[in-house]
């Protein structure tokens, strides 16, 4: 070999070396060489509760701000008063199949009238606005590190080097920016907080800067905020209600804020976050913050074989798949994105993830940032148990709790009934009457949806004192409510839900007429089999309620059951009536596939149903929201169809993707994030069945991986590792004794195991 092709040869070994440690650092990193250009373009931080998107501009650099109580409205009780009289009326013209009768009756009598505005809003803004510079930016970088929960921008002025780092600590409580530069005396800028609508009283003085509104001209909640600024060298004065800070060496900034939703003086609570955080170095609080924030974050990796394709902006990487470039690191950072985006917006003591998750922008955000539960508020915590997270479970299964205290008012004052009841949506201020149109309020099953959260905390944790103090209680209370509201169809003499929708989706009926309320949705006799059967076994595991068992072990019997239709697919309505919009977003009758356990490979019929059900609601134009593809990725999953879950999970990216990774309606939405996140993991490790199935929709692409920390029902925790298509080896962590049962390709092993210890399997589910 001569001097040169081996000089060559080394270099070449060099760069790669080089590159692959590189594409290693960035590998579960956003990041873009350019400024965000719109807010969907920004980076997210949070720490459950106060959140900031970061646009990394450099000379007027804003960090939006949001705090999760933030909220226009206030606690309202909005029954229809004629709702209780026109129920049986309702419920006997639709046995009548007089459906626009019925719902014309429903609109006026069923619906409350809802009076108090209530949205979710923004906190405000911080500004930063540094001296103009005509000299050229170079080097730019603006990222968000998911491994630390960090986001740095840096860029290079005329030979200065200018680096602004921030963090949301959950640890203080406090959101942290700080501003440093490579040479002395470099920083200087003008700080000033403002406000959507210019009502906020903004104020600064000495290094303090103030926000504070009663929003909603004094109807929603009231707010606080304090920035303190502190700076190393140069100066600080006050003017206009800004800051200004001249020729400093570093600047932090710490910023707090809190409302009276859940603290009787904010200002007091917001002051003495402050100055308990300043008692402490800057570097401390990072140390702390990364800590806190890894403790969850760590404890599941995923690889799904690396490219260098890392080495390129995140932006680009979106582009290049949208036009065909296959990426699997892609895919893994927007797993792990799901998590530390669940990690950052819903933290225990705190309120659930909403729509946007913690992240708005303005007064009045898309569908009032509520809480959808429908399907949205749930599918924010699909992924909470499998993927390792289930202490932020809890901020929603808090809020059912809270849910149920309204939802008994309503089943009382509503319906006459007892038991507790929410319908299609609801706020921090835990409203659970209907409102707006049949079409989407005229649904009594949310809170028995969110309900199956609490049993499955409980599957996966086998916490027992959490089904005693809190878990059970929601089951049972919307158990005692159904077993009230459902009534005997006279026509097949079963029990039916009703009035009620198939959430959203509408029908023709016989007469030419589209319409949406009707007697036995599919989706409500899923959800409350799924209710009736989990009430149930939590019962029977507390030994309590042996009447309430009987009397749902009866009505289970006497349900309707999920139909076929004529075609082969799954009746969405206990009539055979053709969808007016058949490629509809919802898919709710597929509730027993995903997330329900009803529908399963053990029912080929049902199973096989269910495929034609989605393959039809596909070939109509189905799944053209974000959401709904990430539902759909987890039916395919479900339906162990690797290659259909790929493709869709492709198109979720392809179609329904932000360039900051946020996932979009449009606009964004948070739910197709945390779906998506839950859906890969389902790809790789079912337990819905009594068996934990190994690799059960594997996608031909994702030749060798592995997946380390991921959670079994049960309380099995499990690292996956895969070569060539095949399962290679698994190492399982029995979390409290039971009993294992391993499947793959239909070979079930079965071993009985001890608390706390470790067992690995070879491919053919051998103990090692
Ligand atoms: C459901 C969906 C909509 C939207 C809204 C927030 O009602 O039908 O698409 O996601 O929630």
């Amino acid at each position: 070999m001569n001097l040169k092709s081996f000089f060559t040869i080394l270099f070449a070994q060099i760069a790669f070396f080089i590159s692959a440690t590189l594409a290693q650092d960035k590998q579960l990193k956003l990041w873009y060489n350019k400024p965000a250009l719109d807010w969907n373009e920004a980076l997210p931080v949070g720490n459950g509760s106060l959140g900031a998107m970061i646009f990394g501009n450099t000379f007027n650099e804003v960090l939006q701000l949001n705090e999760s109580s933030v909220w226009a409205g206030k606690d309202e009780d909005f029954v229809n008063p004629r709702a209780k009289a026109s129920l049986k009326k309702v419920r006997n013209l639709l046995f009548q199949e007089k459906y626009t009768e019925a719902q014309d009756l429903a609109d006026s009598s069923l619906m409350g009238d809802k009076k108090i505005w209530s949205s979710y809003q923004e906190l405000g803004n911080l500004r930063l606005d540094f001296k103009k510079s005509n000299r050229s930016v170079s080097n730019y970088n603006r990222e968000l590190n998911i491994e630390n929960a960090i986001a740095t921008t840096t860029f290079n002025v005329d030979g200065t080097l200018f680096e602004r780092e921030v963090f949301s600590s959950a640890v203080a409580n406090t959101v942290f920016i700080k501003l440093s530069s490579n040479k002395t005396k470099q920083i200087s800028l003008t700080i000033g907080m403002d406000r959507a609508g210019n009502l906020a009283k903004i104020s600064a003085s000495d290094h303090q800067i103030y926000l504070t509104e009663h929003v909603n001209n004094g109807v929603g909640v009231i707010l606080h905020s304090i920035a303190n600024i502190a700076n190393k060298g140069g100066r600080l004065s006050v003017s206009n209600n800004k800051i200004i800070v001249e020729n400093a060496d570093e600047v932090v900034i710490t910023l707090a804020a809190a409302t009276n939703f859940n603290h009787t003086n904010p200002l007091e609570t917001v002051k003495s976050r402050i100055s308990e955080s300043l008692a402490k170095a800057y570097q401390q609080h990072k140390e702390e913050h990364i800590k806190d924030y890894q403790q969850y974050f760590n404890r599941v990796k995923l690889n799904l074989g690396n490219n260098n394709s890392s080495l390129f902006p995140t932006d680009a990487r979106l582009s290049a798949l949208k036009n065909g470039n296959f990426d699997p690191s892609l895919i893994t950072l927007f797993y792990q994105y799901g998590r530390y985006l669940l990690i950052s917006s819903s933290r225990p003591g705190g309120l659930p993830a909403n729509l946007q998750g913690i992240w708005a922008e303005g007064l009045q955000v898309p569908w009032n940032g509520d809480y959808h539960i429908n399907i949205n508020a749930q599918m924010n915590y699909w992924l909470a148990e499998n993927t390792n997270l289930s202490e932020m479970h809890m901020p929603f299964l808090d809020y059912l709790t809270n849910l149920g205290k309204d939802g008994k008012k309503t089943a009382k004052d509503m319906y006459g009934l007892s038991g507790e009841v929410a319908h299609f949506a609801s706020d921090i201020f835990y409203y659970t009457e209907p409102w707006g149109k049949p079409k989407w309020a005229m649904w009594p099953t949310g809170l028995a949806w969110c309900s199956q959260h609490a049993w499955e905390h409980y599957l996966y944790t086998q916490d027992k004192a959490f089904l005693e103090k809190q878990g059970y209680e929601i089951l049972k209370q919307s158990s005692i409510f159904f077993l009230d509201w459902l009534v005997k169809n006279p026509k097949t003499g079963l029990l039916v839900s009703g009035p009620s929708i198939s959430p959203e989706n509408t029908f023709k009926t016989p007469d030419g007429k589209i319409a949406t309320v009707i007697m036995g949705p599919a989706m409500d006799h899923m959800i409350i089999r799924e209710l009736f059967g989990n009430t149930i076994s939590a019962a029977q595991i507390l030994g309590k309620d042996k009447k309430l068992v009987t009397k749902l072990q009866k009505a289970l019997k006497q349900l309707t059951p999920t139909q076929i239709g004529s075609d082969g697919r799954i009746l969405e309505w206990s009539e055979e009536l053709p969808e007016a919009e058949p490629g509809h977003r919802h898919i709710s009758h597929l509730f027993g596939l995903y997330p329900g356990r009803e529908i399963t490979d053990k029912n080929p019929e049902t199973f096989n149903a269910a495929k034609k059900t989605i393959d039809y609601r596909l070939s109509h134009g189905g799944g053209h929201t974000g959401w709904s593809r990430a539902w759909i990725i987890n039916f395919f999953a479900r339906l162990h169809d690797g290659e259909k879950a790929y493709e869709n999970l492709e198109l979720l990216l392809k179609k329904s993707t932000l360039y900051n990774l946020f996932d979009n309606h449009p606009p964004f939405q948070i739910d197709g994030n945390f779906g998506a996140t839950a859906g890969i993991t389902e790809m790789l490790m079912q337990s819905h069945t009594n068996q934990i199935n190994l690799l059960p929709a594997l996608p031909s692409v994702w030749k060798d991986g592995e997946i380390c920390g991921i959670v079994a029902r049960g309380g099995f925790e499990l690292d996956i590792v895969w070569g060539n298509n095949e399962l290679k080896e698994v190492v399982v962590t029995s979390k409290t004794g039971n009993t294992l049962n391993l499947e793959y390709k239909g070979k079930v092993h079965q071993t009985a195991t001890s608390k706390g210890n470790t067992y690995r399997f070879n491919k053919n589910l051998e103990l090692l």
